[in-house]
């Protein structure tokens, strides 16, 4: 296995609108991620993952772009973009940033002109056709609800638009569309970025033809069969690989809705002639509702998470390499998740958390907040809510009478992308340190109890711990390359696992229930002279054949 940079490095992903807001109009900014840099070191974190701060309407908080290069005014300007870029690297961090590329937002001026008219030199820059009587194209519905298709009066034909209506999808089978992105990307790279994390980029080869997909909830089509994995995506990215990415020195992280082990095994292949790594979103899947959205708010299984996890790790070793991540700015958070938000095991279960994700053979991603241990927030009417998709989704699961209001908003609390949006808790004044004015996003009323500032201080805190793992993965090359081995598949409460290397044993077991549990480590590793890595409840100084965890417990052991 070739050894680099971006495997041994940790992740931390800023969604910058919630960062932290350096003038006081209630919107994160550049300057609030300067003003929290040396945060960001202390912790130890290797890679800044910037969520998008290019120019953008917001109808998706800058997923929805109408210049790529240049900054979202609300989030400052390119100098200040340059000075952050500057001080990242002077720190010895290193930045990279998001790529939207498989729509633009309908502001755009490409898309301005591909409107324009039928004959336009930019109309097959976008995804055109005719309809069909009366009727769309085809049956897709749009991730955030709707038809996936927009009927334009200008021109009397439909554009695509998987995700909203403000986001056409760019027509990747137009060479000129590659190059304009290659152009783009290595304007960025020359300028001195690190690489970048794809957008759905296993989306942007459509089949030809675009046939129906199958009708699930009585509504649209499922279009994913035919635009993720497509078959075109590998060409594609080996051709951006070729002309942009081989010529720098950089880390690639491509987010991969709908990637199974043989496509990532393309996607992040250890010949390297497309990205680095992808994010799998299996693990993300197993808490949906049975109607087939995601739209629920019953836990996920363990046993179902550890087979999940456990497939990645091995079915990817020495092929493909793997990210590792609980959360997101599309996840809710980690803690309220997989583990336990209650004040009695809320520091625990995040720690074990943690550490489950820090020891397995991958590149860790630390979501703003999570090494907080931050908690979803609990909205009370659907007022509160910010996100597109939250606030589609209800208007048409109740709208249809296919879920009720109650059931949805409940859904809501345990699923919404807004769990992760509330503002960063830096301290316990007023907005949390945030902002001083009015924030864009209501602030988790938590956070006089969980906050930066308080956890710095405390030798004990989620910080702290998260501090801590990242340290070991500096000083021990086992938790980077070491394969990877799970024990107890079909145990309904702990997750353990060993990893090997070179002669080196490292055991991880993780409680992941309330209550104690009785673990069983390995004959290997019973009375062995070793060290105990780290350990979240009772001090560990090796493994007895039979081990009471606490609740939320998770040591690693090392011989
Ligand atoms: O997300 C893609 C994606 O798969 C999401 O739509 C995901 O399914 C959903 O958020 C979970 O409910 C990316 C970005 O991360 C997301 O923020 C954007 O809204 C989306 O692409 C469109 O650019
Ligand atoms: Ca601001």
């Amino acid at each position: 296995m070739k050894k680099t940079w971006w495997k041994e490095s940790v992740v931390y992903q800023i969604y910058p609108r919630s960062f932290c807001d350096s003038n006081g109009d209630g919107i994160g900014d550049l300057n609030g991620i300067l003003s929290k840099l040396d945060y960001l070191k202390e912790l130890g974190i290797d890679v800044i993952w910037l969520s998008p701060v290019y120019q953008s309407p917001n109808d998706d908080n800058g997923y929805d772009i109408s210049d790529y290069q240049a900054i979202m005014a609300e989030f400052g300007t390119m100098e200040d973009f340059d000075r952050l870029l500057f001080q990242i690297h002077k720190l010895g961090m290193r930045l990279v940033m998001d790529l939207v590329v498989n729509h633009t937002s309908d502001e755009h001026p490409w898309f301005t002109e591909s409107r324009s008219s039928r004959d336009n030199p930019y109309r097959d820059y976008y995804i055109w056709r005719e309809g069909n009587g009366n009727c769309p194209p085809n049956n897709w519905g749009s991730v955030f609800g709707g038809s996936a298709w927009e009927f334009d009066e200008h021109t009397n034909m439909y554009y695509l638009h998987l995700f909203s209506k403000k986001q056409p999808d760019l027509n990747w089978e137009n060479p000129t569309v590659r190059e304009e992105v290659f152009q783009m990307m290595k304007w960025w790279l020359d300028k001195g970025i690190d690489g970048f994390r794809m957008d759905v980029i296993s989306m942007i080869s459509k089949t030809p033809g675009l046939p129906n997909g199958p009708v699930q909830n009585g509504l649209y089509g499922d279009a994913s069969p035919y635009t993720v994995n497509g078959p075109r995506v590998h060409e594609y990215l080996q051709q951006m690989n070729r002309e942009v990415l081989s010529r720098y020195d950089v880390m690639t992280v491509g987010e991969t809705p709908g990637v199974t082990v043989e496509e990532a095994r393309k996607y992040a292949g250890e010949e390297g002639d497309e990205l680095s790594m992808v994010f799998q979103f299996e693990h993300m899947g197993l808490d949906d509702h049975p109607l087939g959205f995601k739209w629920n708010d019953t836990p996920p299984k363990l046993v179902k998470l550890k087979a999940t996890l456990s497939k990645w790790q091995t079915e990817l070793a020495g092929k493909a390499w793997n990210s590792l991540y609980w959360s997101n700015h599309d996840q809710p958070r980690a803690v309220s998740r997989f583990g336990d938000d209650s004040p009695k095991h809320r520091v625990q279960s995040a720690k074990m958390l943690a550490t489950c994700l820090h020891m397995m053979q991958g590149t860790p991603y630390i979501y703003q907040g999570e090494e907080l241990g931050m908690t979803n927030i609990s909205f009370e009417t659907i007022s509160q809510y910010r996100d597109i998709e939250s606030l589609n989704a209800f208007r048409e699961l109740t709208g249809n009478g296919i879920l009720t209001q109650p059931e949805m908003l409940r859904y809501l609390r345990r699923k919404s992308r807004d769990n992760a949006r509330t503002p960063m808790q830096w301290d316990d004044t007023l907005n949390a340190g945030f902002t001083t004015g009015e924030p864009w996003i209501e602030v988790n009323p938590n956070y006089p109890q969980i906050n930066a500032k308080q956890q710095i201080a405390d030798p004990d805190s989620v910080y702290r711990y998260y501090q801590k793992l990242i340290r070991l993965r500096k000083t021990h090359r086992i938790i980077v390359y070491g394969s990877y081995e799970l024990l107890d598949p079909n145990d309904e409460t702990i997750f353990a696992y060993t990893r090997k290397m070179e002669g080196q044993k490292l055991l991880c077991a993780c409680n992941f229930s309330s209550r104690e549990e009785v673990f069983f480590p390995p004959e290997e590793f019973i009375v062995r002279p070793g060290v105990c890595l780290i350990d979240n409840a009772v001090a560990r100084y090796c493994c007895e054949s039979q081990m009471t965890l606490q609740p939320y417990e998770a040591f690693v052991y090392l011989i």
